[in-house]
């Protein structure tokens, strides 16, 4: 084949490109179009195949000619390609159009954790016995959380896997119990004291049954003449009047280093009111807390004469008390912040 009949071919392939360009009205039609005419077995292609019976002067003479239709029909396929992605993506916003002045779709929010729930219901509680609420902060100096409650410096419990430290301040802890802000209110406030201390604690544990925070309820009644019958008394009126029910109280012979004589409260099962079921491991009791008489040691720490006064102090745990009346198996349910979980305890604040 001669140059000329080759030149002859391309400008007619251009012509003939140019009028299936024209031609093209949508993506599909594009995309045949870059096949037949700038593929591997493209139109192009096969009139550059045969360049090879071109003398050596004349081949770089049509591959040029070649290489410029070329570039022209890729520079119109990339324009078109660009063109309708443009218009596909103008279609999709006018028919996904969103008004972004409506107002927001409402969550069923205002719902009140069960722990909160829990929380204020014992507080109320313990309120028409007459204990006064107090808080206290949740970042302590370790005098206000151990020594004053006479919890040694080699006392298991201020080991570090126990209790969450404050870097760079060794004496500065995440308070482990509610209970300094008794010790607050012994040094802020003379006897006689009835006072119950809600509110959050940490400690370094993680399981079905403990979360590195959690909350508390604790409560301290100091006078001159109190003792463990008039403790037993408090804590049964505060059980009938959570769980609306009659259950036995019982204190089980224990050790604090805070109270003496100290004692586990144990009440009966809520479920099988002491029958014996899975939750009480057939035993018909559970723990709730403990409880004891104020440690003379403690009274010294805090400014109270220990031959005048006497005073007993108890702690709970709120998620424990809220799992027994709400009938859950998994503290960690508390903190998934799972809204369908909430609700099913819902008291709605107003
Ligand atoms: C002062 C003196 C005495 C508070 C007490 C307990 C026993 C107790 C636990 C219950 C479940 C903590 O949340 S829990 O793990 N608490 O067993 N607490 S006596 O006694 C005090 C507190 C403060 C000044």
């Amino acid at each position: 084949m001669s140059i000329e009949n080759l030149l002859q071919s391309l400008s007619e392939l251009e012509q003939k490109s140019q009028t299936a360009l024209a031609a093209i009205d949508g993506p599909d039609a594009l995309e045949k179009f870059r096949v037949e005419w700038l593929g591997k077995k493209g139109q192009l292609t096969e009139v550059m195949k045969s360049m090879g019976q071109l003398s050596a002067e004349d081949r770089p003479k049509v591959g040029a000619r070649a290489n410029e239709i070329r570039t022209q029909l890729q520079v119109a396929v990339d324009l078109l390609a660009e063109d309708h992605q443009n218009k596909e993506w103008a279609k999709r916003l006018e028919s996904e159009r969103i008004d972004v002045t409506l107002p927001g779709r409402k969550v069923s929010g205002n719902q009140e954790h069960p722990v909160r729930t829990t929380m204020e219901e014992l507080v109320r509680i313990f309120e028409k016995c007459g204990f006064m609420p107090e808080l206290g902060p949740e970042v302590e100096h370790e005098f206000f959380n151990f020594d004053a409650l006479n919890i040694p410096a080699a006392h298991p419990a201020r080991a570090l896997q126990d209790t969450f430290y404050v870097k760079g301040y060794p004496q500065i802890v995440l308070r482990t119990q509610t209970s300094p802000v008794q010790v607050r209110t012994m040094l802020a406030q003379k006897p006689p004291i009835r006072m119950v201390c809600p509110g959050r604690v940490f400690r370094a544990d993680y399981d079905a049954t403990h979360s590195p925070m959690f909350h508390q309820i604790e409560g301290l009644f100091i006078d001159t003449d109190v003792h463990m019958g008039d403790l037993k008394g408090i804590l049964a009126t505060m059980i009938r009047d959570f769980f609306r029910v009659e259950l036995k109280v019982r204190l089980r012979p224990s050790f604090f280093p805070f109270t003496e004589p100290s004692a586990e409260i144990d009440i009966q099962c809520p479920f099988c009111e002491g029958k014996g079921c899975k939750t009480c491991k057939s035993s018909g009791w559970v723990e709730i807390g403990g409880c004891g008489m104020v440690d003379p040691e403690v009274f010294k720490a805090c400014g109270i004469d220990p031959d005048k006064y006497k005073g007993f102090a108890f702690g709970m745990g709120i998620e424990r008390m809220a799992m027994l009346k709400y009938g859950l198996d998994d503290l960690r349910t508390f903190y998934e912040s799972d809204q369908k979980f909430v609700s099913q305890f819902s008291r709605w604040r107003s």
